[in-house]
């Protein structure tokens, strides 16, 4: 039976999608805080942190590039719980709000319209002086200029570092604040305000479930918390 209609939503109800980092994994890229997880390679002080690009450009750059160049082999694609998702979007007579904390364009890849990216998209770049957004495919370095301001500006990845505020928070607020469903799906529940989103959606009553390889930080805010891997799970959760 569908998770859904366990839940017995009705189909113009309004559901909002927190993704993290393992509804990528099983397309082949890095989690965070999973063993072997980005942050066991590298101090996320570094390298998400304004300090750390203040610090050290190149390092940073170097970092970014490294996964940039990593999301454009083609062996990385959006897997079935990216495209299970997008099918959600098409079919639901509903609103469905989804969230990523992810830089990566999976969802986009698999078709879903609009992903709302708190924390940034890696195939984009930000000037430091006047905040136009470019994409951005190749390296960046300390040496990319911006064109909209004349050269001006520097260019950095257009990533949301840890003390930064999140993108498209009134958006995410709005949302939050009238659904019925909450479904956090490859997050560890670590990092807020993101992580803070179950508690908000509750107290507005909606139900809320989290689907995850293992229980998060958050799992005892979540109504109903179903382990597994994103590909059996999300899939299920919409047949
Ligand atoms: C903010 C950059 C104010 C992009 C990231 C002191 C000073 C300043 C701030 C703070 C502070 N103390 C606390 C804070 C808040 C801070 C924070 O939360 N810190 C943490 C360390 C405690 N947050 C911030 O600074 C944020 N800004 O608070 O501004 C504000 C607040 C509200 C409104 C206005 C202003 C900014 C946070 C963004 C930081 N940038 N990254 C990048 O390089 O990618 S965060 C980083 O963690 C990533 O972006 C990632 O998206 C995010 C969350 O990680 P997850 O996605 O959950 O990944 P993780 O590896 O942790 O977990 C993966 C999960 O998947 C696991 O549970 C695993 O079991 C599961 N899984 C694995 N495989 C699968 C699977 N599940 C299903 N299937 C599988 N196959």
């Amino acid at each position: 039976m569908p998770v859904l209609d366990s839940l017995r939503l009705n189909q113009t109800d309004s559901i909002v999608i927190l993704t993290g980092a393992g509804i990528s994994q099983e397309s082949g890229l890095d989690t965070f805080r999973c063993a072997g997880g980005i942050w066991s390679e590298v101090d996320l002080e570094d390298v998400a942190t304004p300090r750390g690009f203040a610090r050290n450009p190149d390092l940073v750059h170097r970092f970014y590039n490294d996964r940039r160049r990593g999301l454009l082999d083609p062996a990385i694609q959006p897997n079935a719980a990216h495209a299970a998702l997008a099918a959600l979007e098409r079919g639901w007579r509903g609103s469905v709000t989804l969230v990523t904390q992810n830089i990566d364009d999976l969802h986009e890849r698999a078709g879903s319209a609009d992903p709302i990216h708190m924390h940034g998209a890696l195939l984009k770049a930000v000037c430091q002086r006047c905040h136009a957004v470019t994409d951005c495919h190749d390296d960046l370095s300390v040496h990319d200029l911006c064109l909209s301001c004349g050269g001006k500006g520097g260019l950095r990845p257009d990533v949301v570092w840890f003390g930064e505020t999140p993108y498209h928070m009134d958006r995410i607020q709005a949302a939050l604040e009238d659904c019925d469903l909450f479904l956090s799906i490859g997050t560890s529940g670590h990092v807020y305000p993101a992580a803070g989103f179950v508690a908000e959606a509750g107290a507005n009553g909606a139900v809320t479930v989290e689907l995850n390889l293992d229980p998060s930080e958050g799992v005892s805010r979540f109504d109903r918390a179903i382990q597994g891997p994103a590909t059996a799970l999300v899939p299920a959760l919409v047949a």
